[in-house]
């Protein structure tokens, strides 16, 4: 796709949600082990938890389930006993769900302050908006590319609202590739340690054990998943 129609629709998305995901609320307890968060970008929502996420700073291992994807999406249904997505695992209660509107609320019980932002609990509002959001980026983040699985999983610095991590993370969906999402929307607490690491504050940011390579910029990102990681016939 030309880049700024990538982007302009992209911006759309975001706007369909009214920014959702840009800023962290109020932070509650930390969880000490990393959820786990089974979805696909393209799901509608998939999205509405991933706003949550970014809303509370927490990062996620996410395992990208894009349709005919061949590894993850096995998983859930071999543990949940369904195919349906968003799928969480909370290894700190020892909680597996479905279901985004149990999930969102559980989040915020647990991680927030037990309010849920207006924007996520508006119900069928809420759906249609994030339905639009989809809708922007039709395919994208959606169906599986044949890619070779990495040795270790990815790290992603991101938050939910940015039209430019959203064309990343759409790639490492499409591919399957798992990653560690580090959620650092405006206010986080972690957006300072980020900042050493990676020298500014900008996302999104790939950093990939397997090859020891890190970018900025979501075109370049895109390049570097599938000229690593993408299998042509
Ligand atoms: N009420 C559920 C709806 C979830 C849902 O319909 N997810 C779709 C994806 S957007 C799904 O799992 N489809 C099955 C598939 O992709 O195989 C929720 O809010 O979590």
């Amino acid at each position: 796709m030309i880049r700024a129609l990538d982007v302009a629709t992209s911006l759309a998305a975001t706007l369909a949600r009214a920014g959702t995901g840009v800023q962290t609320g109020t932070l509650g307890a930390r969880p000490s082990l990393t959820l786990e968060l089974y979805e696909f970008e393209a799901c509608p929502y998939c999205r509405k938890v991933r706003e949550a996420l970014s809303v509370l700073d927490l990062d996620a291992d996410v395992y990208p389930c894009p349709k005919r994807g061949p590894r993850f999406r096995a998983e859930v249904h071999r543990r949940g006993g369904k195919l349906q997505f968003p799928w969480l695992v909370d290894p700190n209660a020892g909680i597996e769900m479905y279901e985004s509107d149990a999930i969102v609320s559980y989040l915020f019980e647990r991680y927030g302050d037990g309010r849920v932002p207006l924007a996520l609990s508006l119900g069928p509002l809420t759906d249609l908006s994030a339905q639009l959001a989809s809708l922007w980026r039709p395919g994208f983040g959606a169906f599986y590319r044949p890619a070779r699985a990495p040795e270790r999983p990815l790290e992603l610095w991101s938050f939910e609202a940015s039209p430019f991590c959203r064309i990343a993370r759409e790639a490492l969906c499409a591919l399957e590739l798992p990653y560690r999402l580090h959620n650092v929307a405006k206010g986080s607490p972690k957006r300072a340690e980020f900042v050493r690491r990676s020298g500014r504050m900008m996302v999104p940011y790939l950093f990939d054990p397997n090859t020891g390579k890190e970018m900025f910029e979501s075109a370049e990102i895109v390049r570097y998943l599938d000229q690593t990681y993408a299998v042509r016939a």
